[in-house]
């Protein structure tokens, strides 16, 4: 980045005539501008020879964060008065993106920070880029944590977000030679602004040993878990401000040191790098994401990191209670702790252990207490996603939980038995502890057998979920399942994404929209009307145009913005399908290279997304799309027409970029494996058409928008477990379609790859031989939906109408609804509007 212009720094004594009150949380030019100055003097401290854009940035970003400091305060005192019920979301991730645009959007303060930059002589939009974005999560689940901690603020819930405060969060991705390369994230390396740290906010967290049982005073037995190591978590909150509101609430992360006695200790004992080392393995806990999507990893320090954060927030929420003098017993009356999959389902356990042994309450208050207080989503199906630990491991890391869980066991499968007497198979399904092969703790049954209510996120998964992987616990408890279809927070995602439509719809609707999205059904009036369809064109253009600029600067790969954007960015997984786009890709090149006269319309593939550091086939699905656009795009018979572009490093701060510019939206992974997808509802947001298989929200997306402005195709989830039923034969795809065989041919020649026939072998050899998610089953039908897609877009005004009438019904997918619903249907936790 060049220098940004060098200007005059305001002395000290200002002659402004603001307050000290105005300057920490005045919300008019005048007050910002000096704001960032006295930052830039007083808490950075550069001379203006070396002041940087960065310092703009954080010197703008902490006076944002005195502005948002006044909320909090109040939103915790009002809280802390009403005595209100909170939510406390647990969450092993948090994709929160970055803060500065998004808090001055909810603050509704852009223009005058704009102005205040400008008078200093800087840019806005450049001051912006600067930001290095905290991307503490893999994908979806952790994005959606992250919406959640949105819509709860702006509808006034009371709520804390718990998780971890990675060192490093996921890997940045660059493409060397078309293959991934993974650099580590050092979000922190220049600070970050918007975290406060806590260090009075400590809690300490126990590892391993053995434990011990004893008589208490009152001649009770009671066990004491006599740990080998004491980790240290202390808290670093970051205020999270609702839009258009004052409340702000708290996503506390905790971060892992050692415990300070432990060092003296060695110290005294002069075991002085005994006591070093000591403080690197507590320290590691909280070092790394774990940079897998979907599938578990049966790591230790994962299991580690899990505790270690769940430990930390309940010992907390017990803590704040007993502040406020409500007596322990009342526990579920003020908090709702819900479990983002279950990566915190430890919660349930550790739960107990503070109520029963810590607490000493007795064993069936604690549980009533803990069944009432615990909410379990679940965001997966896949079975190599569903995690498990390992008997040894698990008892070596906590062996007093393990106890507990015999215990809970011991209690639930009596139950089983009592009511499904006989039926011992269902016993041994249901069973906290797997037996089949190494024995394990199964963490999902755990979190179903602690919890009151639990929810798949899209109407198809919810139905699923009881139908397959919790089908015995529906039959058991099915009042406490529901349905919470997922949704994104309309701020970020077309508000401060799409600038140029957020004007239109002011103009159109006014400006209550962005808290009520019902209210974009208003246009379906207009998507008639030929002069809006004009302005709505114009500004899909200038987004495409504006994410051309960023596509050339990051590959130098140039695209034409009056092409149809067909784009695909999520994480990459053999389930997402990403290699049935590029078969789409190499049969249209194939068709343009034998008849040149082909009528198509003309597009661009994009492509985005990471792939977990040790997944074989994904690394080479992104090879293969690179392979494919490199060929492409050099090719003059056909490069006039289509291009391929692989972005690198996809994340919030450029997908904020990409949602906007699409025109076609892919969303063909296999049914029955996408348990919502919250990309999908993005796209549709900002007014692309959707081409999808019936998975996930994609079935209530075609729902809301209407079959006839949705390009279906594939096969259905019945079909597939039909097919895999009667024994799958992709060789039989291949047989009966010579198109597809010609085009796998050509993939497994080295054409796409320099000659090299040996790179995309595997990729073909498991098509061909195993294909495990069904996409040469649905090739045919796929590249047939393609075809219709090239129909449509030649018509641009009716292209347009379906466009406006995407967004115009896509108002089902705010997370405010969303978050209503749980609100309502599981939380019980109502709104406290926060004055100041
Ligand atoms: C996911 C699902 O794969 C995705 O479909 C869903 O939208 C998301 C949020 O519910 O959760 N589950 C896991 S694991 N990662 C995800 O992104």
């Amino acid at each position: 980045k060049p220098p940004p212009k060098q200007i005059k720094i305001a002395p000290p004594v200002t002659t402004t005539g603001l307050t000290d009150v105005d300057v920490r949380s005045g919300m008019q030019v005048a007050a910002l501008k000096q704001a960032v100055t006295d930052h830039l003097r007083y808490s950075i401290g550069h001379p203006p020879v070396a002041t940087t854009l960065h310092d703009y940035y954080y010197a703008l970003a902490l006076a944002v964060r005195d502005r948002m400091q006044h909320r909090w305060l109040n939103t915790l005192q009002t809280n802390f008065d009403l005595k209100r019920k909170i939510v406390c979301y647990l969450s092993a991730e948090f994709l929160m993106g970055p803060h500065l645009g998004n808090n001055l959007l909810n603050l509704g303060i852009e223009q005058e920070a704009r102005a205040a930059l400008a008078e200093l002589g800087q840019d806005l939009d450049i001051v912006l880029e600067c930001e290095e974005e905290p991307g503490l999560g893999n994908g979806g689940l952790g994005r959606l944590a992250a919406c959640y901690l949105d819509s709860l603020a702006t509808l006034q819930r009371p709520a804390v977000g718990y998780g971890i405060r990675y060192e490093f969060g996921i890997f940045d991705q660059e493409i060397h030679d078309g293959w991934q390369a993974e650099i580590t994230d050092k979000w922190l390396r220049y600070g970050n602004p918007w975290e406060i740290a806590k260090p009075e906010v400590a809690h300490y967290v126990n590892w391993g040993g053995h434990t011990e049982y004893y008589r208490d005073e009152a001649g009770n037995d009671r066990v004491r878990w006599m740990p080998y190591r004491v980790v240290k978590g202390t808290a670093y909150d970051t205020p999270t401000q609702g839009y258009g509101v004052n409340n702000c609430n708290t996503l506390r992360l905790w971060s892992a040191e050692a415990v300070e006695s432990f060092d003296f200790q060695a110290f005294n004992t002069g075991d002085y790098y005994q006591a070093v080392e000591d403080k690197i393995i507590s320290e590691t806990v909280t070092k790394v994401l774990y940079p897998n999507d979907e599938p578990q990893i049966g790591k230790h320090l994962r299991l580690g990191q899990q505790y270690f954060f769940v430990s930390c927030s309940l010992q907390n929420m017990l803590h704040i209670l007993s502040l406020s003098g409500v007596p322990v017993e009342n526990f579920a009356e003020r908090y709702a702790v819900q479990l983002n999959d279950t990566h915190p389902s430890i919660g349930v356990v550790e739960l107990m252990r503070l109520l029963v042994d810590e607490r000493r309450l007795d064993w069936d208050k604690a549980w009533a207490i803990t069944v009432q207080t615990f909410g379990y989503t679940n965001h997966t199906l896949l079975p190599e996603a569903l995690e498990t630990w390992p008997l040894p491991m698990f008892q070596a890391l906590l062996p007093r939980h393990l106890e507990i869980i015999y215990e809970i066991n011991r209690r639930f499968l009596d139950e089983v038995r009592a009511r499904f007497s006989g039926d011992e198979a269902r016993v041994a399904r249901m069973s906290l502890i797997g037996e089949e092969g190494e024995k394990c703790v199964r963490m999902a049954h755990l979190a179903a057998v602690g919890s009151h209510a639990i929810n798949g996120v899209a109407a198809l998964h919810s139905d699923l979920l009881k139908a397959s992987v919790l089908k015995d616990f529906y039959e058991m408890w099915p009042e406490r399942f529901s349905n919470k279809t997922n949704g994104v927070t309309p701020r970020r995602f077309l508000a401060l994404a799409n600038p140029g439509l957020r004007a239109l719809l002011n103009e159109a609707l006014g400006e209550q929209w962005p808290v009520n999205m019902e209210q974009l059904h208003q246009l379906e009036a207009k998507a008639d009307d030929a002069a809006f369809r004009r302005k709505w064109r114009a500004i899909k253009e200038a987004n495409k145009k504006r994410l051309a600029d960023y596509i050339l600067a990051h590959t130098d790969i140039e695209l034409d913005p009056t092409w149809l954007f067909d784009i695909q960015v999520k994480r990459i997984h053999e389930y997402k399908r990403q290699h049935l786009n590029v078969l789409h890709i190499v049969t249209l090149y194939r068709r343009l290279k034998e008849n040149p006269g082909l009528n198509i319309s003309p597009r661009a593939f994009i492509f985005g997304g990471k792939a977990a550091p040790g997944y074989f086939m994904a690394k080479r699905i992104i090879k293969l799309i690179n392979g494919v656009a490199e060929t492409i795009n050099a090719d003059p018979d056909v490069n006039t027409r289509m291009k391929v572009a692989f972005v690198p490093n996809f994340n919030v701060q450029n997908a904020q970029l990409i949602y906007p510019a699409a025109d076609l939206s892919e969303q063909i992974s296999t049914a029955g494996k996408e348990a919502s997808g919250t990309g999908n509802m993005k796209f549709m947001l900002n007014g692309a058409l959707t081409i999808g298989t019936l998975d996930g929200a994609n079935v209530e997306i075609r729902e809301e928008v209407g079959a006839e402005n949705f390009f279906l195709f594939g096969l259905t989830t019945e079909e597939v477990e039909h097919i895999k039923r009667e024994g799958y034969h992709p060789t039989d795809c291949i047989a009966s379609n010579s198109e597809l065989r010609t085009v796998l041919e050509l993939i497994n020649s080295g054409y796409f790859s320099r000659g090299d026939a040996e790179v995309f072998r595997s990729v073909v050899n498991n098509l061909t031989y195993s294909d495990p998610f069904l996409v040469l089953a649905d090739y045919a039908a796929y590249v047939a939906c393609q075809e219709r897609v090239s129909a449509a877009w030649q018509d641009k005004e009716n292209w347009t109408r379906m466009s406006i009438l995407n967004t115009a019904r896509s108002g089902k997918f705010s997370s405010d609804r969303a978050i209503r619903e749980y609100c309502d249907e599981i939380w019980n936790v109502q709104p406290a509007t926060v004055k100041l």
